[in-house]
């Protein structure tokens, strides 16, 4: 049994953009049945350390094995359907390696960008290097319609998603995908359940 872990609830900023949405999205285009449950937010305790040793969401719990870190989860979520990875060697390499470029070349300058940004600096130290990842993405991605073997796979979700916060527009074709929306209406309205739980209780 597939196990989904998210926070039990987070503050307005950042739903919408809880990495729990890419394991979400995958779980959907797989039509992968699945469970949702909670580590609370406030309280990173030895049990959620245990299964994150960050404290982070998400993770996946798939019967006795439990997986962190959101690529992990989606290239384990990948074993499990074609509809995620092709099941060729040379398909096979290329999701790998366009969901680690995601990961390591995008994102590890992505997230730092959007950080430095928050406080409003005069010059974001960090936009040219994101400028010249993103122009070099943007060419492959006018190019081709998907990043890896010819179609649709889980390095095109993934990248979509780290794409949505410089909001790269080049991606996105792949956020129209009705799994996306599902998968972002459903993590809005978990924390909103979370909401009104706590306006209850
Ligand atoms: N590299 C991790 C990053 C996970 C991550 O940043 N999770 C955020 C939610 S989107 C989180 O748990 N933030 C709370 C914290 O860092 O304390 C992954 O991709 O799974």
């Amino acid at each position: 049994m597939l196990t989904l872990w998210t926070f039990d609830w987070v503050p307005p900023p950042p739903r919408g953009h809880v990495r729990d949405i890419r394991l979400r999205w995958a779980l959907a285009e797989a039509d992968l049945p699945h469970a949702v449950a909670t580590v609370p937010f406030a309280d990173r305790g030895h049990g959620h350390l245990a299964q994150q040793p960050f404290g982070q969401v998400p993770f996946l719990t798939d019967g006795a094995l439990t997986i962190f870190e959101s690529g992990a989860c989606l290239l384990h979520l990948a074993e499990k359907s074609e509809a995620l990875m092709p099941r060729d060697p040379q398909g096979r390499a290329e999701t790998r390696q366009w969901l680690i470029a995601g990961l390591n070349s995008i994102e590890m300058i992505s997230v730092p960008w959007w950080f430095i940004g928050l406080s409003q600096p005069a010059a974001n130290p960090l936009e040219g290097w994101l400028h010249s990842r993103l122009t070099h993405l943007e060419a492959v991605l006018a190019r081709r319609d998907w990043l890896a073997a010819g179609r649709f796979t889980v390095a095109d979700l993934l990248m979509a998603d780290i794409l949505r916060v410089p909001a790269l527009r080049a991606a996105d074709r792949i956020l129209d995908r009705p799994a996306f929306a599902s998968a972002y209406r459903d993590q809005l309205a978990h924390f909103a359940a979370a909401d009104a739980a706590r306006a209850e209780g």
